[in-house]
């Protein structure tokens, strides 16, 4: 008998500033099928304060995911960075692709300022490295859409077994940046190293 797959949410994003790709989309649309125990369902999310983060988690809910990984791209960055942390601020260097740009808002009014990531985001990082691709845990996301995604995700499975957590991939082009193909291979390792159960 095949063992028990479960399920797997990952999203990325479409492009944004004027670019005409996005790192994350070509990297989550490498991905195999499956992952070890985890089947994955993939989803490309709009760039766009409070849309992405509601379109993830009716999915995440309507699917059953046990575990929401979300991708996005980080210019300047050369490691791909599993974020630690999201913040409940909203901050917009460009406008988003609904042409909004929120300043110093909170993405939940009320609610608490942090949340830490549910999954071993430290672990998933050291995967990653011991297998040659530049990775490191980072201590911010952002405060672009990125963060309102992944804050909204962490706020809204708060007290829940489903798990959650965001990494960034670096650009397509320019200086630095990384193959399609070797950030896939990062996610793959990164999925591969979160336990099938949660550990609570
Ligand atoms: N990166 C942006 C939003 C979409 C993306 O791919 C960010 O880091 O907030």
């Amino acid at each position: 008998m095949e063992p028990k797959k479960h399920i797997l949410l990952i999203t990325s994003f479409e492009p944004f500033g004027g670019e005409t790709e996005n790192a994350s989309m070509l990297a989550v649309d490498a991905l195999p099928e499956s992952i070890g125990p985890w089947r994955l369902r993939k989803k490309v999310l709009p760039v766009e304060f409070g849309t992405a983060g509601a379109q993830a988690i009716a999915l995440a809910e309507e699917i059953g995911a046990e575990v929401v990984i979300c991708v996005g791209q980080a210019a300047g960055r050369e490691a791909v960075t599993p974020e630690l942390v999201a913040l409940n601020l909203q901050y917009a260097r460009i406008p988003d692709n609904a042409g909004r740009s929120p300043l110093d808002l909170p993405v939940v009014p009320g609610a608490r300022e942090a949340y830490f990531s549910t999954l071993p985001v430290r672990a998933m990082a050291e995967a990653i490295r011991d297998a040659g691709t530049p990775a490191a845990l980072s201590a911010t996301a952002g405060l672009y859409v990125c963060n309102d995604l992944y804050y909204q995700v962490l706020h809204h499975f708060r007290d829940t077994d489903v798990r959650a957590a965001f990494i960034h991939v670096p650009a397509l082009h320019g200086t630095p940046s990384m193959e399609p193909s070797t950030a896939a291979r990062a996610l793959e390792l990164a999925i591969a190293r979160i336990p099938a159960e949660a550990e609570r």
